[in-house]
């Protein structure tokens, strides 16, 4: 069996965050781990509150599991300080043959904004990027990381490209609505792969980005190229949203579980 942990934050309703992350490892047959730096309050309505957690105990944490498990690949999702964003930053730097690593550029979320010290945002460009296999930032995320509007396919594409400049591997780009579709875009330096949907008339998708880039890792870690790993999450997420569980009266989450019939 393969081993992935996520590092991210709780969000106790399970949408999102770690709880979401396990779930979707889980759903694909892979041992699931998590390392916690934040914890949230909330539900599908909205977040009411987030505690952080002391870098020494997350650092702990990441070192407690390579100095004893072997881990296949590491999902990154809240890194929600400049603090915490360097010493998992470190942290990981210090792992000899580092697994492949997953990164959710988190900035905001569909929930309510999960709270992030103002320069938080550069930080995990310059500390994490460099790390990265993927990272699968929304179109909000992108234009904050360059700092621009961005419309239409192409300069989408041309945002991917430049991305790629800051040290990642390649991006899954989550563009949203674009003329009436909804648009990903992969890129990984040498060719553009276009996921192009109908879109799903939903408001349940709650979780979807976290569970999108543990769907990629989980695809990683059980031996499919980047490529292939893609491909499938764009399906399991579509999947995934098309049968999401209504649960609560607010924003809800996908179904991580939609294959197994619950
Ligand atoms: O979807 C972004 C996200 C990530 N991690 C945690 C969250 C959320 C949004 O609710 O709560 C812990």
């Amino acid at each position: 069996m393969k081993n992935a942990l996520s590092i991210a934050g709780v969000d106790p309703s399970g949408g999102a965050g770690v709880l979401a992350d396990i779930k979707v490892f889980i759903a694909h047959g892979v041992y699931a781990m998590g390392a916690i730096t934040a914890v949230t309050a909330q539900n599908t309505k909205g977040i009411f509150g987030m505690q952080l957690v002391d870098t020494k105990l997350i650092e702990d944490q990441i070192k407690a599991i390579f100095d004893d498990i072997r881990v296949d690949v590491i999902k990154i999702g809240v890194v929600p300080s400049v603090e915490i964003i360097k010493s998992v930053a470190k942290t990981l730097r210090e792992i000899k043959n580092l697994p492949p690593v997953v990164l959710d550029p988190v900035m905001s979320c569909k929930n309510g904004d999960i709270w992030l010290e103002g320069t938080a945002k550069d930080a995990i460009v310059e500390e994490l990027f460099p790390l990265a296999s993927v990272i699968t930032p929304n179109i909000f995320e992108a234009r904050e990381i360059l700092k621009r509007e961005l419309k239409g396919e192409g300069e989408l594409k041309e945002a991917c490209k430049e991305l790629l400049k800051f040290g990642t591997k390649s991006v899954y780009l989550k563009c949203g609505e674009i003329e009436g579709k909804s648009l990903d875009i992969f890129y990984d330096g040498k060719e553009y792969e276009i996921f192009s949907d109908e879109r799903i008339k939903t408001t349940a998708t709650h979780g979807s980005g976290c569970s999108l880039s543990s769907a990629i890792a989980s695809n990683l870690a059980n031996g499919h190229s980047l490529k292939e790993s893609v491909k499938n999450a764009h399906d399991y997420i579509f999947n995934a949203i098309k049968n999401a569980v209504i649960i609560g009266g607010g924003q809800n989450p996908v179904n991580h579980f939609y294959k197994f019939k619950v």
